[in-house]
Formats: C-alpha cells, structure tokens, sequence
C-alpha cells in the first residue's frame, strides 16, 4: 500500500506541552505522503485511541517530552486492544523519562508496555520515515503470506 493511503495520529501525550517536535514530525510525514490527523499537546492517551478507531488509522505517534512519559503512556497499548485496535503500530518518541538512564533501558521500558519502536532524544524525522517504510512494508509481507 502506498504511503499516501497510511492514516497517522500523533499527538503530545499527557500534561505535556511541548509541541515543536510533534509539530515537525507531523508536518513532514504529511510532506512524505502519509495522512496525518494532528492531535496536538495536552492529549489524554485515551483521545488518541478514539482519533485512531474514528480515522480507521494504521499507526499512532506519541509524544512524550516533558518526562511523564512512563506514567502517560503505561496501558496504552491495553486501551489500544481493549478499542479494537490489536494490531495498530505504535511508535512513542522524545524525552521519554526524567533524568540520564542508558537508551537501551529507556527502549526496554516502553517496547515492554507494547509500543513497536520508541525513539531516543534528538531522532530526526527522516529516521522515523524509514522505520515506517520498514513496519508497513513488513506489515504487508506478512499479511500476503497469510493469504497465500
Ligand atoms: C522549548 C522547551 C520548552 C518550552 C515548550 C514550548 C512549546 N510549547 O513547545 C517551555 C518553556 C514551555 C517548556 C516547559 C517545560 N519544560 Co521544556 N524544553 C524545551 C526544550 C528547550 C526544547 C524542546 C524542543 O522544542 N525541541 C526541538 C524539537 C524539534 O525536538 P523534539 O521535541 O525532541 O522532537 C524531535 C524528536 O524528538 C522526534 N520526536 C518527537 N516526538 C516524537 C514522537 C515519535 C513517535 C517519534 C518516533 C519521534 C519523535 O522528532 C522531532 C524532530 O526531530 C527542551 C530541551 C531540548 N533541548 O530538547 C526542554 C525540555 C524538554 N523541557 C524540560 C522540562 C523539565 C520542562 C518543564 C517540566 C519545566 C518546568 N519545571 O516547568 C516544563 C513542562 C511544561 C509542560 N507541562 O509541558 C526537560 C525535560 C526533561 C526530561 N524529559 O527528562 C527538557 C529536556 C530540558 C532539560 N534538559 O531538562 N519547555
């Protein structure tokens, strides 16, 4: 399927207003082709899951950058299965947590809550692009073998 067909919510998770890399972010996925329903700061995790079922969208992009991330976004993927929305890619990205932990232990923490790629500090857009490019084109692959 083609980028330009894809559905993405992104949004600030939380009390968080930190709103310039989300911006960023969502303006060039829309310049990438994709469909972007922008949620914008202060987004309750549930807002996101309904924009998601309401858009039909393929993947939800969080933001978290003010250090709540952990709290935010713990049982997001339950309310995500809990709405419908099972398979839904989830992708989570910023300052996640407060303070300097090692990225590999930050990672852990937000794959174990069930996101599918969390995005250390300072991530460019061009990355998130590929990543993607990469779970959408694998997403399809996967989908065609079941079929077969
Ligand atoms: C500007 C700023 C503010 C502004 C925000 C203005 C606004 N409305 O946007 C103001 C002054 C309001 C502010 C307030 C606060 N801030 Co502030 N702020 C910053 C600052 C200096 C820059 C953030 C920014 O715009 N970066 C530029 C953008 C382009 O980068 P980005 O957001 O990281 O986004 C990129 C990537 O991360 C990625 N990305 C972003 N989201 C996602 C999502 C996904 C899914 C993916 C894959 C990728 C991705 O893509 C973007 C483009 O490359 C940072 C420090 C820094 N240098 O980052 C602190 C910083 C984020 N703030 C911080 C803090 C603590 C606060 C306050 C709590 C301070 C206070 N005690 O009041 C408050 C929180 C207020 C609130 N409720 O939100 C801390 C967070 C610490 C932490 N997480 O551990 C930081 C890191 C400063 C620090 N070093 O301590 N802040």
């Amino acid at each position: 399927m083609a980028a330009n067909q894809r559905t993405l919510v992104t949004g600030v998770i939380g009390s968080d207003t930190h709103i310039v890399g989300n911006r960023i972010l969502s303006m060039a996925l829309e310049k990438s082709g994709y469909k972007v329903v922008s949620l914008g700061a202060l987004t309750p995790a549930g807002d996101f899951v309904k924009a998601a079922i309401e858009t039909a969208a393929d993947a939800i992009l969080v933001s978290s950058l003010y250090g709540q991330g952990e709290l935010d976004c713990r049982g997001f993927r339950d309310l995500c299965v809990e709405a419908g929305l099972d398979h839904i890619l989830l992708y989570v990205g910023g300052n996640l947590i407060v303070g300097k932990h090692p990225w590999p232990a930050v990672e852990k923490i937000f794959l174990d809550m069930g996101f599918d790629r969390a995005a250390p500090p300072g991530t460019r857009v061009e990355t998130v692009i590929e990543w993607l490019h990469e779970d959408f084109a694998t997403r399809d692959r996967d989908l065609r073998r079941a079929l077969d």
